[in-house]
């Protein structure tokens, strides 16, 4: 005990050696397009692949690996392992040893190598992607100062910091007043509007749980989020009583319907006490019209709480923000439009994983506690003492159902700072200029079909191998059809050249969704990306 238990110079000098793995390895390779440049440009994958130092890719040549650019043979977005030969390749047991800095630098290579990379600007896998620097830089400082955002005493900095980005969120929703709190993902934000519209209705659900309640019913559309049936199961509302709103053909839900469903709730004994518009949803990326909303939810007393963890960010857009009109909206004497948000930054900001705001305008939020504060704080007296020598109204941990918190403000804050809300509007309209075009580009392109039009910017299509075309009237054309997605999905990440997600959708066989949010992706990535599709999957 005479000496510290562990070694501060060799702990730094891991860090810097490390450091450097992480900026070459993880930043440079992992986001920089011109790797792509030169190895496209090179004679052959072998070719290519002995100058780069990486092993050999693929173990032999299949039809689909043949005759393309030579970067499609290259892993850059992932390098596919299966399970057990990764078990293997990555030595993954504990042991009662502990291994030398070397040793322990390679294990950072190989997480890194074998990992995927999301910032890559061809990884179109899912609604986030894109590594932004300034960000970054916000993570590592918040993962280096290893705080909890509950107390000012040991988070002021963020405590500070929080307050004002969720102000600058809300400001953007048109609330000039409200509260919020960062939460672990668009769908605890969800859980969060559950829960507060809950206790709003029935404050004494706190302490007496279900034994206070009626039967309660929520709304939301078909489109919907799967979290809104996890968070009704989650907080003890039951699966059964999440009521499904039908939708057009756009994925938007219809107020008409949704009235239907309040009425046919109450008339069958139930409570309703909240319904759940979504702005972007997961696979169309529609927007439900939230002023017809609105009216419903005013009509009949409802909170209106809006997911819009995906589309939120549109609203940093002049001329994409219509696409969330009456999300603001107030009418005097009578109700307004949303009571809560939640909308994650993380996803089309490129801020990282995670950054999820729950936003509520809350008009009791003042000296007193707010909505938030009354629905979860347990006011522990180990760290929400209230004789503090300072203001502990700055002490806003027990809004959440959370007690350690992380700290979620920072990579968003400093990015706000670097990029200024301009430069944050154009990353919103360039994702939008990326969709048009690789919508434009599909429509000339022979064997793509757009499943419907882009709104916003998930992109869904199918694409038709040569040896269906022309055979859309044959008995098995969308059973056959349905195989392709699957079967290219499997080619592209079993060579790294690429990455996108697939699904089925309702009555639509799987079909692809391509979602740009990296801000570095340029329109040579999305011909990329269409090319190679055609590639692996013009033998199928
Ligand atoms: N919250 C939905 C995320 C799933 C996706 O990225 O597709």
């Amino acid at each position: 005990l005479e000496q510290p238990g562990l070694d501060q110079a060799a702990g730094e000098a891991f860090l810097q050696e490390a450091f450097q793995i992480l900026l070459d390895e993880g930043v440079r390779k992992g986001t920089d397009a011109s790797e792509k440049a030169r190895a496209g440009r090179a004679g052959s994958a072998r070719e290519w692949c002995r100058r780069c130092g990486a092993a050999a890719v693929l173990p032999r040549a299949p039809s689909w690996g043949s005759g393309g650019p030579a970067s499609s043979l290259h892993p850059q977005v992932c390098e596919w392992k299966e399970p057990q030969e990764l078990r293997e390749l990555l030595d993954l047991e504990l042991r009662g040893a502990g291994e030398p800095p070397q040793r322990l630098l390679q294990r950072c290579r190989d997480v890194l190598r074998y990992s995927v990379r999301t910032g890559h600007p061809r990884f179109f896998n899912q609604l986030f992607s894109g590594l932004d620097h300034h960000a970054l830089a916000g993570r590592l400082i918040t993962e280096t100062l290893n705080t909890s955002q509950y107390t000012y005493e040991i988070a002021p900095v963020f405590v500070l910091m929080e307050d004002v980005v969720l102000a600058k969120l809300r400001e953007l929703l048109g609330w000039s007043a409200g509260d919020g709190i960062f939460a672990p993902g668009g769908s605890i934000s969800n859980m969060y509007a559950m829960n507060v519209a809950r206790f709003r209705r029935f404050p004494e659900s706190k302490s007496q749980g279900s034994w206070a309640l009626p039967r309660l019913a929520l709304f939301a559309s078909r489109e919907s989020h799967y979290s809104i049936q996890k968070g009704a199961a989650f907080l003890g509302i039951g699966t059964d009583n999440v009521r499904l709103v039908a939708t057009d053909e756009r994925g938007k839900m219809l107020p008409e319907e949704l009235e239907k469903e309040i009425e046919r709730a109450k008339a069958e004994g139930s409570e309703p006490f909240l319904v759940c518009a979504t702005s972007g949803t997961t696979v169309l990326g529609a927007f439900d019209p939230l002023r017809r909303v609105a009216d419903v939810c005013r009509r009949h007393g409802l909170w209106l709480h809006v997911d819009a963890a995906w589309g939120g960010s549109a609203l940093l857009s002049r001329k994409h923000r219509h696409l969330l009109d009456g999300i603001e909206r107030r009418v005097p004497g009578c109700g307004s439009g949303a009571d809560s948000v939640a909308w994650n930054p993380h996803k089309m900001l490129t801020v990282g994983l995670q950054c999820s705001a729950f936003l509520l305008r809350d008009s009791s939020v003042g000296p007193a506690p707010g909505l938030l504060q009354r629905c979860h704080g347990a006011g522990a007296s180990y760290l929400f003492q209230p004789d503090k020598f300072y203001d502990v109204s700055y002490d806003t941990g027990d809004k959440s159902v959370q007690c350690g918190r992380r700290v979620d403000c920072l990579k968003l804050w400093l990015l706000w700072k670097a990029e200024g809300s301009a430069g944050l509007e154009r990353r919103v309209d360039r994702a939008f200029a990326c969709t048009r075009y690789l919508a434009q580009e599909l429509r000339r392109r022979e064997g793509f079909q757009l499943v419907l039009e882009p709104e916003f910017v998930n992109l869904c299509f199918w694409f038709v191998p040569p040896s269906l075309r022309g055979q859309e009237g044959a008995r098995d054309y969308w059973a056959r059809l349905g195989k392709v997605a699957p079967a290219i999905k499997e080619r592209m990440v079993r060579s790294g050249s690429v990455m996108v997600s697939y699904q089925p959708h309702g009555a639509a066989v799987n079909f692809f969704r391509q979602v740009v949010t990296n801000p570095a992706v340029t329109k040579a990535d999305l011909d990329f990306f269409l090319d190679e599709i055609e590639r692996l999957g013009r033998d199928l």
